[in-house]
């Protein structure tokens, strides 16, 4: 069966491009997958959180994935840092990636670009992120476009290890879909949308009420030509909603645009069907959150699955590297 793993950070709320690039497809892949998914706190720690805030994020993550679909009986729900070898095996990988290579990432280079002081784990986050993904002997990582280049490194680093120390990695592979791979804000539509951005408004957060929704969608930019026309590059604004419809619609965004010859019409669908889309996830959000206690004990039954596969590939990477056995 094929191994499929994926992680999202604690910190922001569930935002449209997250469901939409990401969820929303592990949700799918939990039914013929034997699919892992983790909520990456320790990644959320590059950057000072506020420890109270943060626990309760955390659990709120994993109540929002559950919330979209996913199933503690069809997929496994976990937090990295309730299986410690997430970290033992960043430090090998960090000590297999060039620092040259860390620098190139654009992750790295958008997250510490005017910043006074960056943490040394912004600069290390897509070792962390490898060696999430190969102790699971990953096939599959379900994620949005901007994580590729994290992937490609994920793969040239599992390579490099098993060309000097022997095979010990399965090379995982991106599964980034089509349409709404790449969601973008509503204000900014040449940026991703982002749950670290400013800006509320260019944003559409799964849990924001109809009315929210709509008004987002209905003031979104686009631009002065007046044409419903599907051309990222030219027309990313308008491009952007005709992709939110086409998803919701699961329809092609080139076929969404032929039936809208106004900007008007194809704002008032695109707030429909994303209020629609995010109907049931809303529900099923507040049914959950009156019930911490069982999203704990889905956690704590995940890590404990989680961890013994983890266990056995550090094993194997421990001995590969010539750690003496413990
Ligand atoms: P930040 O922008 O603060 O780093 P984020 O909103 O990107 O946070 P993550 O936890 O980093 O959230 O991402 C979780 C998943 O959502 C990843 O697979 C990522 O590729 C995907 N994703 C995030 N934003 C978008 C977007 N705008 N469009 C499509 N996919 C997205
Ligand atoms: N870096 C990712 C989150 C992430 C992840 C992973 C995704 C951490 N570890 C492993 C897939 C597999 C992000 O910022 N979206």
């Amino acid at each position: 069966m094929t191994r499929v793993f994926s992680g999202i950070q604690p910190t922001g709320d569930l935002q449209l491009g997250n469901y939409l690039g990401a969820v929303r497809h592990w949700v799918e892949v939990q039914e013929t997958a034997d699919a892992i998914f983790c909520v990456v706190d320790l990644h959320a720690l590059t950057f000072a959180q506020d420890p109270a805030l943060f626990r309760a994020a955390t659990i709120r993550k994993a109540t929002e994935l559950m919330a979209a679909g996913l199933d503690p009986d069809r997929c496994t729900i976990f937090v990295q840092s309730h299986v410690p070898a997430h970290a033992e095996l960043a430090w090998l990988m960090e000590c297999t990636a060039a620092f040259g290579e860390l620098r190139r990432m654009t992750q790295f280079k958008e997250k510490s670009e005017g910043q006074d002081s960056v943490s040394a784990g912004v600069f290390a986050y897509p070792c962390l992120m490898a060696a999430d993904i190969l102790l699971y002997d990953t096939d599959e990582v379900p994620v949005g476009e901007d994580q590729r280049q994290h992937l490609e490194l994920t793969r040239d680093l599992a390579l490099r290890w098993n060309s000097r120390y022997g095979d010990t990695f399965v090379i995982p592979k991106p599964v980034i879909a089509g349409v709404a791979a790449r969601v973008m804000d509503l204000q900014e539509p040449t940026a991703k949308m982002s749950k670290s951005r400013p800006n509320p408004q260019g944003r559409i957060d799964a849990l924001d009420p109809p009315a929210e929704i709509t008004r987002k969608i209905k003031r979104a930019v686009t631009d002065a030509d007046g044409e419903v026309r599907y051309d990222r590059a030219a027309k990313p604004g308008v491009s952007n909603l005709l992709e939110l419809l086409a998803v919701a619609r699961n329809v092609s965004p080139q076929s969404a645009a032929d039936h809208y010859s106004q900007y008007g019409p194809l704002k008032t669908d695109t707030a429909e069907a994303v209020v629609e889309l995010l109907r049931p996830f809303q529900e099923r959000f507040a049914a959950l959150s009156g019930d911490p206690g069982y999203v704990r004990e889905v956690l704590a039954k995940g890590a404990g699955k989680a961890t013994a596969i983890a266990e056995t590939v550090l094993r194997r990477a421990r001995e590969s590297i010539g750690l003496v056995p413990r």
